[in-house]
């Protein structure tokens, strides 16, 4: 790590934030980690290695608290200039500055957040290039890395409609151009990863809308984008967020399961994998684990965006992650699969509207970070020092046997089933003991 100056440029803009250390869950600091010890070794690897967190740009750099009953609370110093590329440029220094500050090792970021759209797709690209340009030159100083980039397609009018899969071939080819550009972008900053999160992909009203026609187009267009990275040299993961609804009622992305089947169709599943986002996978009904399992089981884990909704209402609050439960259930399901490859946890999530301090963003990185700290941990100590695991694999047991195992491979036709239930008679009752893994849980929390 270099001088903080060099890195982030003349001016500080969190100012008196120092650089946040972890002084463990004695200390009464607010800006220190309680948890979060980067070299700390659990099952194998450092905490970095494990959690590889990123900040989004969007959230942090652009979102400045407006809502449907209002403007934005949050006054950014970074905004101030009337130049908006000047502007952009401030607000890298202020990203690159938290991102050091913070000690995460990945940032993420849209197109437009980082550079302002032009007047036209060339100077939309030149806006981009050049500020790419400046990101690079602050990755190389910092050591900070892009876990993954992508392209804003649902901000813009003109994509009110959809843009992949929008019924004006135009608006298609339009979003092309920018997808094209966000590529070449993460490829120049050496990104891990390219996301695609399906904006306006989906409908609000089934009956002006050819379903069929739209979802191949957007298998269409996925599979023109994987072979345009590939042909650039990217060696990365190409990801899909699922999630069900917001702001379509309907979105075509809208679990891990439909997505699944959806990369399988359209023969994307070597290139990509998914990027699960915890307030959608509740939005979607299910809980962060299960989406996370089914991805795991179908070998397409690929990262997180770590946040969690509000269990008392139903929209995408975005908010920082503090629930230990849930996290410690996610990386359960993380440490099974091996970890995050390529992946990491990006903290998808905004502080609230009326937290308007200056060190609110710290604080609610902070909190994010300190949760998944111990969420590894807890999950480690659930996975090793418990039955936890044992209990499942008993659970199968009988697959271990002749014909169950004869089952399992195909090798019993259902005539053979029959006959050995004839033979066994009623089965005995066997528990599933749900309450007592939910005890060792807990005993380890
Ligand atoms: C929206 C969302 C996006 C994606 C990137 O709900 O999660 O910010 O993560 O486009
Ligand atoms: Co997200």
């Amino acid at each position: 790590m270099t001088d903080q100056s060099i890195v982030t440029g003349e001016r500080e803009y969190f100012n008196g934030i120092p650089k946040i250390v972890f002084e463990g869950k004695e200390s009464a600091n607010p800006l220190a980690y309680k948890f979060y010890d980067e070299n700390k070794i659990v099952a194998g690897k450092t905490m970095k290695e494990h959690l590889r967190f990123s900040v989004c740009y969007w959230h942090t750099f652009c979102g400045t608290g407006a809502d449907p009953f209002g403007p934005g609370t949050l006054k950014f110093p970074w905004d101030e200039n009337s130049d908006p590329l000047q502007a952009a440029k401030d607000k890298l220094d202020a990203a690159f500055e938290l991102f050091t500050k913070l000690g995460v090792p990945y940032w993420c970021f849209h197109d437009r957040d980082i550079s302002p759209e032009g007047s036209s797709i060339q100077e939309s690209e030149e806006n981009l290039n050049y500020i790419v340009d400046l990101a690079k030159a602050k990755q190389e100083l910092s050591g900070v890395k892009l876990l993954w980039g992508t392209a804003n397609l649902f901000s813009n009018p003109r994509y009110m409609n959809g843009a992949m899969t929008n019924p004006d071939f135009k608006v298609i080819a339009f979003a092309g151009a920018q997808v094209k550009a966000a590529l070449d972008a993460t490829i120049a900053l050496g990104g891990e990863n390219y996301v695609f999160w399906g904006g306006r992909e989906g409908y609000s009203y089934l009956f002006n809308t050819d379903m069929k026609k739209e979802l191949h187009h957007m298998g269409t267009f996925l599979q023109k984008a994987r072979d345009y990275a590939r042909s650039k040299g990217f060696q990365g993961t190409f990801l899909i967020e699922p999630k069900p609804m917001e702001p379509c009622k309907h979105q075509y992305d809208f679990d891990a399961a439909t997505v699944i089947g959806f990369l399988r169709e359209y023969g994307l599943a070597e290139d990509f994998k998914l990027n699960i986002e915890a307030n959608h996978a509740t939005l979607a009904n299910h809980s962060f684990a299960h989406e996370l399992q089914i991805c795991s089981d179908a070998g397409l884990l690929g990262s997180v965006d770590a946040n969690r909704g509000d269990p008392q209402n139903g929209w995408d609050t975005d908010q920082f992650p503090t629930d230990l439960l849930d996290a410690t259930q996610a990386m359960l399901v993380v440490l099974d699969n091996g970890g995050l490859g390529s992946g990491g946890l990006n903290f998808d999530a905004k502080v609230r509207r009326n937290s308007s301090d200056v060190d609110d963003v710290f604080i609610g990185h902070i909190g994010g970070m300190d949760t998944f700290a111990r969420a590894l941990e807890v999950a480690d100590k659930i996975r090793t020092n418990s039955d936890f695991c044992l209990l499942k694999e008993k659970r199968y047991e009988s697959f271990k046997s002749d014909h169950g195992s004869n089952f399992e491979n195909g090798n019993l036709d259902l005539a053979a089933l029959a006959d050995l239930a004839k033979e066994n008679g009623e089965p005995n009752q066997i528990s599933g003991k749900q309450e007592l893994y939910e005890n060792i849980i807990n005993q380890f929390l």
